[in-house]
């Protein structure tokens, strides 16, 4: 059983933590961070500042270092301790809770899982950049070109070495949800949107995904949200 904080407090700085973050509908990076915080169990507040809204533009500059979503704050957003870079916000959430299994415990898993989480972070631009996350949307058969299938491919086989050497305690990539689902979660969302089936143990481990707590928690708040942000719709005309 993992030790909880009340929401607001965290052990090792005193401070409560803020996850400032963007869309659920469309913000990938945004949605990492917090599956991997809520999933570990780590108190956390959430601040949206919504895409092309006028509470980004007055907010991005003190709330972001980099102008980019998430940010992981101790203390009050703006004026306590910033981390940013989706990567670096789950190591600084592994080092404030270091029991919470934000990364798998055995030394090799673990080092497997930041390899996975890296390749996503660093790779995968033909995915990205023709299935961008639109959790509400759907789009069957956009998006797919040659190199789009070598993406999904690789992560499929990824997914499914995970699994076969790491996953034998629980449904997940290492048994357990860490980080490296969290990782992925967005491109099991994004098959949906754009219809891509997989099919044996990865398409096992792309449902267990989706039906995880901390994913459904979003998506169905994602599904709310009616904004339309242009940039992340290549496929549709906005509405008037
Ligand atoms: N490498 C960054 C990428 C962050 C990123 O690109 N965030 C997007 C939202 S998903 C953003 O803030 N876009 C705002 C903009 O480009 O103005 C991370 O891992 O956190």
């Amino acid at each position: 059983m993992r030790a909880r904080l009340e929401a607001g407090q965290i052990g090792a700085v005193g401070a409560h933590l803020t996850l400032v973050i963007a869309n659920k509908n469309y913000s990938s990076w945004s949605m990492r961070p917090w599956l991997a915080l809520r999933s570990a169990g780590i108190p956390f507040r959430e601040r949206q500042l919504k895409f092309e809204s006028q509470d980004w533009a007055e907010h991005i500059g003190t709330h972001s270092p980099s102008g980019l979503v998430p940010v992981l704050w101790e203390g009050e957003p703006g004026t306590g301790f910033a981390t940013w870079d989706t990567l670096a916000i789950i190591e600084r959430a592994h080092e404030l809770f270091p029991a919470h299994g934000v990364w798998p415990a055995d030394p090799r898993a673990r080092a497997r899982a930041r390899s996975i989480c890296a390749e996503m972070h660093a790779g995968f631009r033909a995915l990205r950049g023709t299935m961008p996350m639109n959790i509400r949307g759907r789009y069957p058969g956009k998006g797919m070109n040659p190199e789009v299938a070598t993406d999904i491919a690789r992560i499929a086989a990824l997914w499914e070495d995970a699994r076969r050497h790491f996953g034998r305690g629980g449904a997940y990539l290492f048994g357990a949800f860490c980080a490296a689902d969290a990782y992925y979660a967005p491109v099991a969302t994004r098959f949906v949107t754009y219809g891509v089936a997989l099919t044996g143990d990865a398409g096992a481990y792309q449902q267990a995904l989706l039906e995880a707590p901390a994913v459904r928690d979003w998506c169905g708040a994602a599904a709310q949200e009616t904004e339309f942000v242009a940039a992340d719709e290549p496929y549709v005309t906005a509405p008037r």
